[in-house]
């Protein structure tokens, strides 16, 4: 029986079961499956979550562009590989074939060769959803160099940081890109980040937007001519099984972002294979994720994971809303797509527009529904059961992080139930346990903590760029011996997992992920603020929106308060981006604090959430005044 697809519930059970038992052996055979190996591994796994270490396959060789192209060039050479749609649905698409894309990658990886990147050397990627963008990423991998994507809605001064952990040689950029109806001059942002960036040597820039741009000579090269004159062989440099593949960067609760350091040979193995099973991807699919390739979801289940197994898949370049609300419904029936994969955020908003927009068009070719990203609601998930899957899809919500690489929970389509806003049950070899409060584990059902993973998988992060302590102590020391993810969950009294949201300071706008502190840090820089707290509250289409509780100083002046609200937001569209914009900011004269003065967002959020009734115990504040006043004012 092959590992590698389950088919029916008590396969799953079975598979589960054994994956427990021994998962050195299961992901063993596994690996065996399908790949190519250039060495094979001394041995399966060595791990101590104590420091935290963990090494999937150490002693085996490969690249894993051989196993997302060069493996498939004689069975399904003329195939598709990449279907890219772009923003205006009058400009062509563009079907990319595997040999079409070895040789785009070869050529690409070429180029950065001769622009002095070399195995181990980081390259930032800050590109639009265009193919350009999952063919620099396959040149890095070619080559060995780690490639650090930066989503591309990103603003100059997040780019600028991140480019600056990683110590990046050389950026992979646009001229501009398309967004719905805007152009956005990502050039100029790029420009305005190497202000601070020492250890950018070059700048590759594709053409894509035709917009004039600023070329620094020495510096800037335009990317096609690179391209056109590049040999369309590349040997692939052979990796060993640990050697970092990329870095991501993501939210953490304070200060600088965390560099995800993901590995090659484990990533490789977990991508292929949660990829098969949970999309029950047959030969011949045409499998379609909405994500952006800035983020993991993209990564692994738009490159990685579609590509190792010879997929199809759909890049779009685009947002849902152009040239309007049934741009998604459009895209499926035009290329037939049979697993669509998109985020509650988008159901949200596409469910609230009318359903001419869905009806449209022909749906009939799609088999399996994905959701990713953050809780989906009972309303959206049956909106999306009814008029997208027509009722004869089942939904797949995936339970996963930046720092898990790949799936970890999620029912596998026809196989495991679906039950709405459950991500269900752990894939094969992962092992989930909830804790509470006092580090204890819940055991038992039905049941509710923090969501924990005990046991080792292969797509694991495996450090944080430059800062393994905080690694340690972000993931290994609230539960030691366990990793923990930062999320609740509650566990129903067959053992089915449903995930509630975020219980430390990271809040799920609209499927990104915000740290409170870097929001704090931006606001914190307006000259008139003293200080400041952010949280979430509930939001009908985003999930959760931001609510800012601002102190101004006391300078005598009279400040119009419009002004101030705005500026503080245009100052954290400079420093991270638009996405951390608030939605609601509240002027205060002071902010809840604990003795040791640390400021209770429990309280903040409860107010937030409209739930002055429910603050809970406040007798261990300094100041208990300042919450009557608050809630007096509250938006
Ligand atoms: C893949 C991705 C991770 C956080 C995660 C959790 C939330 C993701 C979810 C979900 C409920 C799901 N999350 N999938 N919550 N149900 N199916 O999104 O990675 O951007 O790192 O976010 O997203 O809170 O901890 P990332």
């Amino acid at each position: 029986m092959s590992k590698y697809h389950i088919k029916t519930l008590e396969e799953y059970f079975q598979v589960y079961r054994q994956s427990v038992r021994d998962p050195e052996l299961f992901w063993e055979e596994v690996a065996e499956e399908h790949f190519i190996w250039r060495k094979r591994w001394d041995k399966v796994l060595d791990w101590d979550f104590d420091k935290p270490a963990v090494e999937w396959f150490p002693g085996a060789r490969l690249n894993i562009t051989e196993n997302c192209l060069d493996r498939h060039l004689t069975i399904r050479r003329n195939q598709t590989a990449i279907i890219f749609e772009p923003n205006d649905p009058s400009e062509q698409a563009q079907h990319i074939s595997y040999v079409e894309l070895y040789r785009k990658v070869c050529q690409m990886a070429n180029v950065l060769t001769e622009m002095g990147i070399s195995k181990g050397d980081r390259v930032c990627v800050y590109l639009p959803m265009i193919p350009e963008l999952a063919i620099t990423l396959l040149a890095c991998a070619r080559i060995g160099a780690i490639h650090s994507v930066v989503f591309a809605g990103f603003s100059a001064a997040a780019l600028a940081a991140r480019i600056n952990d990683a110590e990046c040689k050389l950026v992979v950029t646009s001229d501009g890109s398309f967004r719905g109806g805007k152009t956005i001059d990502l050039k100029g942002i790029v420009d305005e980040a190497m202000k601070d960036c020492p250890t950018v040597d070059h700048v590759l820039v594709a053409q894509r937007t035709h917009t004039k741009v600023n070329m620094q000579d020495g510096r800037d090269h335009w990317l096609q001519p690179l391209l056109d004159n590049a040999y369309k062989d590349c040997a692939a440099e052979q990796m060993d099984a640990e050697d970092p593949l990329f870095i991501l960067y993501t939210s953490g609760s304070t200060g600088k972002p965390k560099g995800m350091v993901h590995t090659t040979a484990g990533y490789m193995v977990y991508a292929a294979y949660t990829f098969k099973n949970v999309f029950q991807y047959r030969e011949g699919d045409i499998y379609w994720c909405t994500a952006d390739i800035g983020w993991i979801t993209g990564h692994s289940y738009i490159v990685y994971g579609p590509l190792l197994n010879g997929a199809t898949t759909v890049m779009y370049e685009g947002v849902p809303t152009y040239p309007d609300w049934g741009r998604f419904w459009h895209v499926v029936e035009k290329h037939k797509v049979n697993q669509f994969y998109t985020a509650p955020t988008a159901i949200r908003a596409l469910a609230k527009e009318n359903l001419d927009y869905v009806n449209r068009y022909d749906l009939s070719s799609l088999k399996i529904l994905g959701t990713v990203g953050e809780p989906i609601n009972e309303e959206a998930w049956h909106w999306y059961d009814e008029n997208i899957g027509k009722k004869k899809c089942p939904i797949v919500d995936t339970w996963w992080q930046t720092e898990t690489g790949g799936i970890l929970i999620s029912p596998i389509p026809f196989t495991t139930p679906t039950i709405p806003t459950f991500a269900t049950l752990p894939l094969p070899g992962i092992q989930p346990l909830l804790m509470d409060e006092q580090g204890k584990e819940v055991i038992g059902n039905p049941a509710d903590g923090r969501l924990c993973i005990k046991f080792p998988w292969p797509s694991m992060a495996r450090t944080i760029w430059g800062d393994h302590k905080r690694y340690r102590e972000t993931y290994f020391s609230t539960f030691p011996g366990n990793y923990f993810t930062g999320d609740g969950a509650l566990r129903d009294e067959v053992g089915f997992y449903r995930i509630t949201g975020r219980v430390d300071d990271v809040i799920i706008v609209s499927g990104h992920n915000l740290g409170t502190g870097p929001i704090e840090d931006a606001i914190n820089e307006h000259p008139a603020v003293a200080e400041s707290a952010v949280v979430g509250f509930p939001h009908d289409i985003k999930g959760n929106a931001l609510y800012g509780y601002i102190i101004l100083k006391e300078t005598g002046e009279d400040r119009n308060q419009d002004n101030v609200r705005k500026e503080i937001n245009d100052l954290i569209a400079a420093r991270i981006g638009p996405i951390a914009k608030l939605e609601k900011i509240q002027f205060t004269r002071g902010l809840p604090k604990t003795r040791s003065g640390k400021i209770m967002r429990r309280i903040l959020r409860k107010i937030a959430h409209g739930q002055s009734d429910q603050l809970g115990d406040t007798s261990t504040l300094l100041n208990p005044e300042v919450v009557q006043e608050i809630i007096d004012h509250a938006i």
